[in-house]
């Protein structure tokens, strides 16, 4: 008999190497808001981005000439371009441009899952377009969360259980672990209201305090785009 393809969910970054055996495709997930703003760009037309971890490492591009966004602790860092809101990808200057970005823990956790297969980049925004090609691939798939600086983190967790449950509700996957059993619960007790459930969560705290609520009502925001960003090299493309 030939077993299905397995969906599995990791809760941060720093569990990665205990999850990543035997996996093909990962991805990785950053609600609020790196994967949300990845998705975004890629829908509004830019070309290529790429990830990169430590602020010197953007310094360097940007010393080259390239366009870079830098995010820490959800404010843009001085002398950078952009940030990490959505609403700035949506934005003509930026047709076809390469990007660099770094961000807090989205690109980490995309760089943490260096030597995988294949890397695809998840949000609410796309989720069923992320579904639908999972579902085509029927490959086994790690849901990789960014988390806040390797702690658990409440929407990136219920965005994999939201894939966890299409995932399954296909036929053709299966879950052995109870980190997907509990993304699947959570998600089922957060899907009539995200914005809601997710009022005491910590990173939505944390951006209401700097006045980006408009940032999050879009971030949660199911099925705006359809694209869904892959890695190829050392950058992402749509
Ligand atoms: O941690 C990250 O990568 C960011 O998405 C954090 S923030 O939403 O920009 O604050």
């Amino acid at each position: 008999m030939i077993s299905k393809p397995r969906v599995e969910v990791c809760f941060t970054p720093n569990l990665f190497p205990l999850h990543i055996e035997d996996f093909q495709v990962v991805v990785v997930i950053d609600v609020l808001r790196a994967t949300s703003a990845i998705c975004t760009a890629f829908h509004h037309g830019v070309k290529k981005i790429i990830p990169v971890s430590k602020l010197e490492e953007a310094i360097e591009y940007k010393e080259k000439g390239y366009i870079v966004a830098a995010e820490r602790k959800g404010k843009i860092v001085p002398g950078f371009d952009y940030g990490n809101s959505p609403f700035t990808y949506m934005n003509q200057n930026l047709k076809n441009k390469t990007l660099v970005l770094t961000t807090t823990n989205g690109t980490r956790a995309i760089n943490t899952a260096k030597n995988v297969e294949s890397l695809i980049i998840g949000s609410i925004i796309n989720l069923n377009a992320v579904c639908n090609h999972l579902i085509e691939l029927k490959k086994n798939v790690l849901l990789l969360c960014s988390g806040w600086q390797n702690k658990f983190c409440l929407e990136d967790t219920i965005c994999a259980g939201a894939i966890t449950d299409q995932l399954l509700k296909s036929g053709d996957f299966l879950i052995e672990n109870d980190s997907s059993i509990a993304s699947k619960y959570l998600f089922l007790s957060a899907k009539d209201n995200y914005f809601g459930y997710l009022k005491a969560s910590s990173h939505r705290k944390r951006l209401k305090k700097l006045n980006l609520n408009q940032d999050i009502k879009y971030c949660l925001t199911p099925n705006q785009t359809n694209v869904v960003p892959r890695r190829e090299k050392n950058y992402l493309i749509s």
